[in-house]
Protein backbone atom coordinates (compact mmCIF):
# COMPACT_ATOMS: atom_id res chain seq x y z
CA UNK A 1 0.00 0.00 0.00
CA UNK A 2 0.87 4.01 -0.31
CA UNK A 3 1.82 3.90 3.22
CA UNK A 4 4.93 1.40 2.58
CA UNK A 5 6.31 3.52 -0.07
CA UNK A 6 9.08 5.92 0.72
CA UNK A 7 8.30 9.84 0.47
CA UNK A 8 10.47 9.72 -2.35
CA UNK A 9 9.11 7.12 -4.32
CA UNK A 10 5.69 8.87 -3.71
CA UNK A 11 7.24 12.75 -5.02
CA UNK A 12 7.99 11.21 -8.26
CA UNK A 13 4.23 10.02 -8.52
CA UNK A 14 1.82 12.09 -6.47
CA UNK A 15 -1.55 13.01 -8.25
CA UNK A 16 -1.05 16.59 -6.96
CA UNK A 17 1.60 19.38 -7.89
CA UNK A 18 1.52 20.36 -4.11
CA UNK A 19 1.97 16.82 -3.26
CA UNK A 20 4.93 16.38 -5.02
CA UNK A 21 6.84 19.49 -3.79
CA UNK A 22 5.31 18.38 -0.42
CA UNK A 23 7.03 15.09 -0.50
CA UNK A 24 9.39 15.48 -2.11
CA UNK A 25 10.56 18.39 0.89
CA UNK A 26 10.16 15.70 3.78
CA UNK A 27 12.41 13.82 1.98
CA UNK A 28 15.30 16.27 1.26
CA UNK A 29 15.35 18.00 4.75
CA UNK A 30 14.01 14.45 6.14
CA UNK A 31 11.09 15.56 8.32
CA UNK A 32 7.56 14.45 8.32
CA UNK A 33 6.84 17.22 11.11
CA UNK A 34 4.47 20.30 10.87
CA UNK A 35 4.32 22.95 13.75
CA UNK A 36 0.95 24.46 14.80
CA UNK A 37 1.78 28.28 15.10
CA UNK A 38 -0.37 29.12 17.23
CA UNK A 39 0.65 32.42 18.91
CA UNK A 40 -1.27 35.70 18.52
CA UNK A 41 1.61 38.34 18.56
CA UNK A 42 2.79 37.81 14.67
CA UNK A 43 6.50 39.43 15.06
CA UNK A 44 6.65 35.91 17.59
CA UNK A 45 5.34 33.62 15.18
CA UNK A 46 8.08 34.66 12.67
CA UNK A 47 10.60 34.31 14.70
CA UNK A 48 9.71 31.16 15.88
CA UNK A 49 9.06 29.98 12.11
CA UNK A 50 12.80 31.31 11.05
CA UNK A 51 14.25 29.21 14.11
CA UNK A 52 12.51 25.83 13.86
CA UNK A 53 12.79 26.43 9.48
CA UNK A 54 15.38 23.99 8.83
CA UNK A 55 13.23 20.98 11.19
CA UNK A 56 10.02 21.22 9.60
CA UNK A 57 8.08 20.34 6.17
CA UNK A 58 5.09 23.05 6.46
CA UNK A 59 4.11 25.65 8.98
CA UNK A 60 0.42 25.57 10.38
CA UNK A 61 -1.57 28.34 10.72
CA UNK A 62 -4.65 29.84 12.21
CA UNK A 63 -4.61 33.47 10.32
CA UNK A 64 -8.11 34.85 12.55
CA UNK A 65 -5.88 34.25 15.57
CA UNK A 66 -3.32 36.56 14.99
CA UNK A 67 -3.80 40.36 16.68
CA UNK A 68 -2.87 42.58 13.63
CA UNK A 69 -3.54 46.29 14.42
CA UNK A 70 -3.88 47.16 10.65
CA UNK A 71 -4.87 45.93 7.63
CA UNK A 72 -1.44 46.17 5.87
CA UNK A 73 0.16 44.30 8.82
CA UNK A 74 -1.95 41.08 7.61
CA UNK A 75 -0.04 41.42 3.93
CA UNK A 76 3.40 42.23 5.77
CA UNK A 77 2.84 39.17 7.87
CA UNK A 78 1.65 36.60 5.11
CA UNK A 79 4.86 38.38 2.75
CA UNK A 80 7.14 37.80 5.74
CA UNK A 81 6.21 33.86 6.44
CA UNK A 82 5.96 33.17 2.27
CA UNK A 83 10.06 34.40 2.26
CA UNK A 84 10.36 32.33 5.10
CA UNK A 85 9.31 29.47 3.50
CA UNK A 86 11.02 30.06 0.62
CA UNK A 87 14.52 30.59 2.82
CA UNK A 88 13.50 27.56 4.75
CA UNK A 89 12.05 24.97 1.84
CA UNK A 90 8.81 24.49 3.49
CA UNK A 91 5.36 24.65 2.84
CA UNK A 92 2.36 27.23 4.25
CA UNK A 93 -1.46 24.91 5.59
CA UNK A 94 -3.72 27.75 6.90
CA UNK A 95 -6.23 25.29 8.97
CA UNK A 96 -9.26 26.82 8.05
CA UNK A 97 -11.87 24.25 7.82
CA UNK A 98 -14.00 26.01 5.25
CA UNK A 99 -17.35 24.07 5.78
CA UNK A 100 -19.92 26.08 3.63
CA UNK A 101 -21.46 26.10 0.28
CA UNK A 102 -19.11 26.28 -2.76
CA UNK A 103 -20.03 29.89 -3.56
CA UNK A 104 -19.48 31.38 -0.17
CA UNK A 105 -15.96 29.54 0.34
CA UNK A 106 -14.57 30.36 -2.84
CA UNK A 107 -15.12 34.48 -1.34
CA UNK A 108 -13.70 33.30 2.06
CA UNK A 109 -10.49 31.74 0.51
CA UNK A 110 -10.47 34.55 -2.02
CA UNK A 111 -11.09 37.55 -0.48
CA UNK A 112 -11.96 39.03 2.68
CA UNK A 113 -8.91 40.87 4.77
CA UNK A 114 -6.76 37.62 5.10
CA UNK A 115 -6.91 36.46 0.94
CA UNK A 116 -5.51 32.85 2.28
CA UNK A 117 -5.68 31.49 -1.58
CA UNK A 118 -2.61 34.04 -2.03
CA UNK A 119 -0.44 32.66 0.13
CA UNK A 120 -1.01 29.21 1.61
CA UNK A 121 -0.30 26.32 -0.27
CA UNK A 122 -2.60 23.80 1.58
CA UNK A 123 -6.24 24.52 3.03
CA UNK A 124 -8.30 22.08 4.39
CA UNK A 125 -12.08 22.00 4.37
CA UNK A 126 -15.09 19.76 6.36
CA UNK A 127 -16.86 17.04 4.00
CA UNK A 128 -20.11 17.86 5.78
CA UNK A 129 -21.55 20.43 3.17
CA UNK A 130 -20.78 18.11 0.05
CA UNK A 131 -18.39 18.15 -2.84
CA UNK A 132 -19.99 21.92 -3.88
CA UNK A 133 -17.21 22.89 -1.07
CA UNK A 134 -14.21 21.02 -2.99
CA UNK A 135 -15.50 22.53 -6.81
CA UNK A 136 -15.84 26.09 -5.00
CA UNK A 137 -12.25 25.97 -3.57
CA UNK A 138 -10.72 24.42 -6.35
CA UNK A 139 -12.19 26.94 -8.76
CA UNK A 140 -10.15 29.89 -6.47
CA UNK A 141 -6.79 27.77 -6.75
CA UNK A 142 -7.18 27.79 -10.41
CA UNK A 143 -7.43 31.92 -10.29
CA UNK A 144 -3.93 32.01 -8.36
CA UNK A 145 -1.79 30.53 -10.98
CA UNK A 146 0.71 28.60 -8.44
CA UNK A 147 0.00 24.89 -7.07
CA UNK A 148 -2.64 24.70 -4.00
CA UNK A 149 -3.80 21.87 -2.52
CA UNK A 150 -6.56 20.71 -0.08
CA UNK A 151 -7.08 18.26 2.61
CA UNK A 152 -10.25 17.05 3.56
CA UNK A 153 -11.26 16.85 7.32
CA UNK A 154 -11.65 12.67 8.15
CA UNK A 155 -11.55 12.45 11.79
CA UNK A 156 -10.64 15.02 14.56
CA UNK A 157 -8.02 14.89 17.17
CA UNK A 158 -10.51 16.04 19.92
CA UNK A 159 -12.28 14.02 22.26
CA UNK A 160 -16.45 12.92 21.17
CA UNK A 161 -15.46 14.18 17.68
CA UNK A 162 -18.18 12.77 14.74
CA UNK A 163 -15.30 11.58 12.47
CA UNK A 164 -13.34 8.77 11.96
CA UNK A 165 -15.45 5.50 10.44
CA UNK A 166 -18.10 5.49 8.22
CA UNK A 167 -17.76 9.37 8.24
CA UNK A 168 -14.50 9.04 7.02
CA UNK A 169 -14.89 6.71 4.17
CA UNK A 170 -17.99 8.97 3.05
CA UNK A 171 -15.34 11.45 2.75
CA UNK A 172 -12.34 8.84 1.38
CA UNK A 173 -15.29 8.93 -1.25
CA UNK A 174 -15.61 12.36 -2.16
CA UNK A 175 -12.05 13.09 -2.06
CA UNK A 176 -12.01 11.03 -5.11
CA UNK A 177 -13.90 13.28 -7.36
CA UNK A 178 -11.10 15.65 -7.67
CA UNK A 179 -8.05 14.27 -7.81
CA UNK A 180 -5.93 16.79 -8.54
CA UNK A 181 -6.61 18.92 -6.16
CA UNK A 182 -7.29 17.08 -2.72
CA UNK A 183 -3.89 15.81 -1.69
CA UNK A 184 -5.48 13.82 1.12
CA UNK A 185 -6.86 13.94 4.43
CA UNK A 186 -6.53 14.63 8.58
CA UNK A 187 -6.96 11.81 10.41
CA UNK A 188 -5.69 10.10 12.60
CA UNK A 189 -3.67 7.03 10.57
CA UNK A 190 -4.12 6.12 7.19
CA UNK A 191 -7.01 4.94 5.20
CA UNK A 192 -8.38 2.25 5.01
CA UNK A 193 -9.71 0.91 1.64
CA UNK A 194 -7.28 3.37 -0.28
CA UNK A 195 -8.07 1.28 -3.78
CA UNK A 196 -4.74 0.61 -5.90
CA UNK A 197 -2.93 3.47 -7.06
CA UNK A 198 -4.53 6.06 -4.65
CA UNK A 199 -1.45 8.19 -2.48
CA UNK A 200 -3.44 9.99 0.48
CA UNK A 201 -1.17 12.35 1.94
CA UNK A 202 -2.28 11.94 5.65
CA UNK A 203 -1.82 14.44 8.69
CA UNK A 204 -2.43 14.17 12.10
CA UNK A 205 -2.98 17.13 14.48
CA UNK A 206 -3.01 16.08 18.43
CA UNK A 207 0.31 14.50 18.59
CA UNK A 208 2.61 14.95 21.79
CA UNK A 209 5.50 13.34 23.26
CA UNK A 210 3.94 11.42 26.37
CA UNK A 211 0.54 11.53 25.13
CA UNK A 212 -2.65 12.78 27.27
CA UNK A 213 -4.69 15.60 26.36
CA UNK A 214 -5.99 18.97 27.56
CA UNK A 215 -9.20 20.58 29.91
CA UNK A 216 -11.07 20.96 26.60
CA UNK A 217 -11.03 17.86 24.94
CA UNK A 218 -7.77 18.05 22.65
CA UNK A 219 -6.25 13.99 22.77
CA UNK A 220 -2.62 13.57 22.25
CA UNK A 221 -1.18 10.22 20.24
CA UNK A 222 2.75 10.00 19.87
CA UNK A 223 4.59 10.14 16.78
CA UNK A 224 5.32 6.31 16.81
CA UNK A 225 1.97 5.62 17.52
CA UNK A 226 0.53 7.74 14.26
CA UNK A 227 3.43 7.29 11.99
CA UNK A 228 4.79 3.75 12.54
CA UNK A 229 1.33 2.24 14.25
CA UNK A 230 -1.42 3.61 12.01
CA UNK A 231 0.31 5.05 8.97
CA UNK A 232 -0.01 8.47 8.32
CA UNK A 233 2.51 10.94 6.80
CA UNK A 234 2.84 14.28 9.05
CA UNK A 235 2.78 14.92 12.75
CA UNK A 236 1.33 18.13 13.59
CA UNK A 237 2.84 19.62 16.82
CA UNK A 238 1.38 22.63 18.24
CA UNK A 239 2.25 22.83 22.40
CA UNK A 240 4.40 20.30 22.39
CA UNK A 241 6.83 22.47 21.01
CA UNK A 242 5.28 26.36 20.94
CA UNK A 243 4.92 26.63 24.95
CA UNK A 244 8.31 24.88 25.15
CA UNK A 245 11.28 26.61 26.63
CA UNK A 246 13.71 25.67 24.29
CA UNK A 247 11.51 25.27 21.04
CA UNK A 248 14.52 24.31 18.76
CA UNK A 249 15.49 20.95 21.13
CA UNK A 250 11.99 20.21 21.49
CA UNK A 251 11.15 20.32 17.69
CA UNK A 252 14.58 18.14 16.69
CA UNK A 253 12.81 15.37 19.31
CA UNK A 254 9.27 15.34 17.34
CA UNK A 255 11.07 15.50 14.52
CA UNK A 256 13.33 12.69 15.12
CA UNK A 257 10.51 10.55 16.75
CA UNK A 258 8.30 11.52 13.64
CA UNK A 259 11.24 10.77 11.05
CA UNK A 260 12.14 7.52 12.77
CA UNK A 261 8.62 5.76 12.70
CA UNK A 262 8.55 6.46 8.81
CA UNK A 263 11.67 4.94 8.65
CA UNK A 264 10.49 1.86 10.31
CA UNK A 265 7.52 1.73 9.04
CA UNK A 266 8.70 2.05 5.02
CA UNK A 267 11.75 -0.77 5.84
CA UNK A 268 9.26 -3.10 7.03
N1 LIG B 1 -6.27 20.72 15.24
C1 LIG B 1 -6.40 19.75 16.20
N2 LIG B 1 -7.18 18.67 15.94
C2 LIG B 1 -7.83 18.48 14.78
C3 LIG B 1 -7.66 19.50 13.78
C4 LIG B 1 -6.89 20.59 14.04
O1 LIG B 1 -5.83 19.83 17.27
O2 LIG B 1 -8.48 17.46 14.58
I1 LIG B 1 -8.54 19.28 12.00
C5 LIG B 1 -5.44 21.91 15.42
C6 LIG B 1 -5.75 22.76 16.61
C7 LIG B 1 -4.42 23.36 16.91
C8 LIG B 1 -3.43 22.26 16.55
O3 LIG B 1 -4.17 24.45 16.01
O4 LIG B 1 -4.07 21.50 15.54
C9 LIG B 1 -3.05 21.35 17.71
O5 LIG B 1 -2.37 22.06 18.70
P1 LIG B 1 -1.74 21.38 20.01
O6 LIG B 1 -0.64 20.44 19.51
O7 LIG B 1 -1.23 22.53 20.78
O8 LIG B 1 -2.84 20.65 20.73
Amino acid sequence: SYTMRTYEARAETHPTEIGRRLLTIMASKKTNLCISADLTDPSQILALVDKLGPQICLVKTHIDIITFTTPSSITDFTTALSALATKHNFLIFEDRKFADIGSTVAHQYRGGVYRIASWSHITNAHTVPGPGIIAGLHSVAKEVGEPRGLLMLGEMSSEGNLGGGEYLQKTVEMARGDREFVVGFIAQGKVDGAKEGEDWIVMSPGVKLGGGGDALGQRYNTPQSVVGDKGSDVVIVGRGVIMSEDPVTDAEKYRVAAWGAYEKRVAA
